[in-house]
């Protein structure tokens, strides 16, 4: 295993990008519209997510007997997913009726390329195809079966009921994400954001207070980025008390994640952040330095972090866990 958190990262990075690739040449679409899903799902980024849930599965894994490669392998299809559905809400959040950006990682937004419909339509591309790649007969999927109990049971029932077991596991996921991407999350909270910028009929321009500023966030951004930890704990088959402070864990992260998200909109550059730097206050959105201040943002940030690893030491995990927690105040991209 990688000694430093960058080495670990950028080894889960590669089994990511090489997931996605195959992810998209499996699909028998018309070229025009198969190019522009490739131009937004490999395109860099961080690939937070997807590491996420590589990372949780594998912490949760270990304890359970799983070897480390066993754990990643029966995660990557909901670590793919996520990453999917994360490149679609980028293209879709660019266009000229939402947030209307010309730059995302550090090149043309794809409207730009592509022109509105086709854009839209990738983005349509890559939400759906999540859910096949989720839902989908892959073999990556029936890996050994995690828990030590399952195990033996599998050894007296044979093979069949593992893969209801894997079958299980992958329904649960696909509820997971579903509900964190749709209305009650990620969608929902780019609706307030809409409306909270003026541009939804009938709905003025509203002031938000901080409340409803991390409401907004736990669905736009945080909603997602704790899915992709559950399910990695979900796909290798770890317990309930396990998922809940994975869950917990994730919570947290996700909202310093976007803390610091909203710092850097103030502190960076188009060059480093490889998008439009200070957008958010050009465009006079609440925002946690407008209504905090950085200094104290920053601090808010520091004690989800110190709350994220609390959830795991419930549990007895930290790990990677912990230091890619630590990593989201630090990061500066
Ligand atoms: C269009 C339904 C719909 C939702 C869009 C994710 C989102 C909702 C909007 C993105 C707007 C934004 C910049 C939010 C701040 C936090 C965030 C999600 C940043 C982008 O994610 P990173 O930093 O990006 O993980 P990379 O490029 O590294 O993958």
């Amino acid at each position: 295993m990688s000694d430093t958190l960058e080495s670990y990262l950028s080894e889960l990075r590669k089994e990511v990008e090489a997931g996605l690739a195959r992810a998209l040449a499996e699909i028998n679409a018309p070229e025009l519209i198969a190019e522009a899903m490739r131009y937004s799902l490999l395109s860099g980024g961080k690939r937070l997510r997807p590491c996420l849930t590589l990372a949780t599965a594998e912490t949760t894994g270990i304890p359970l007997g799983l070897s480390i490669d066993d754990a990643r392998t029966m995660a990557l299809p909901a670590a793919i997913a996520v990453e999917m559905i994360h490149a679609y809400s980028l293209v879709h959040d660019d266009l000229p009726a939402m947030d209307d950006d010309a730059l995302r990682r550090g090149r043309p937004t794809s409207h730009i390329v592509h022109g509105d419909g086709l854009a839209i339509l990738a983005g349509d591309g890559l939400l759906t195809e999540a859910f096949r790649v989720l839902a989908g007969e892959s073999p990556v999927v029936a890996g050994p079966v995690a828990h030590k109990t399952l195990r033996s049971a599998v050894d007296a029932f044979g093979q069949s009921l593992g893969q209801f077991a894997g079958q299980n596991r992958r329904l649960t996921a696909i509820r997971r994400i579903a509900v964190a991407a749709g209305s009650a999350g990620m969608v929902g909270g780019q609706a307030i954001d809409l409306a909270a910028a003026g541009r939804v009929k009938g709905h003025g321009a509203r002031t938000i207070d901080a409340a409803a500023l991390e409401d907004m966030h736990a669905r736009k951004t945080g909603a997602l980025i704790r899915a992709s930890a559950v399910v990695g704990a979900v796909m290798v088959g770890a317990g309930e008390p396990v998922v809940a402070a994975i869950d917990d864990y994730a919570r947290e992260l996700g909202l310093a994640f976007q803390i610091i998200d909203d710092v850097l909109d103030v502190e960076g550059s188009n060059e480093a952040l490889g998008k439009t730097a200070g957008k958010d206050a050009a465009a006079g959105k609440p925002t946690y330095p407008s209504l905090y201040g950085v200094t104290e943002s920053r601090r808010l940030a520091a004690s989800c972090v110190t709350r994220a690893r609390a959830a795991l030491s419930r549990v007895g995990l930290n790990g990677r866990l912990g230091e890619i927690a630590e990593w989201s105040l630090a990061r500066q991209t």
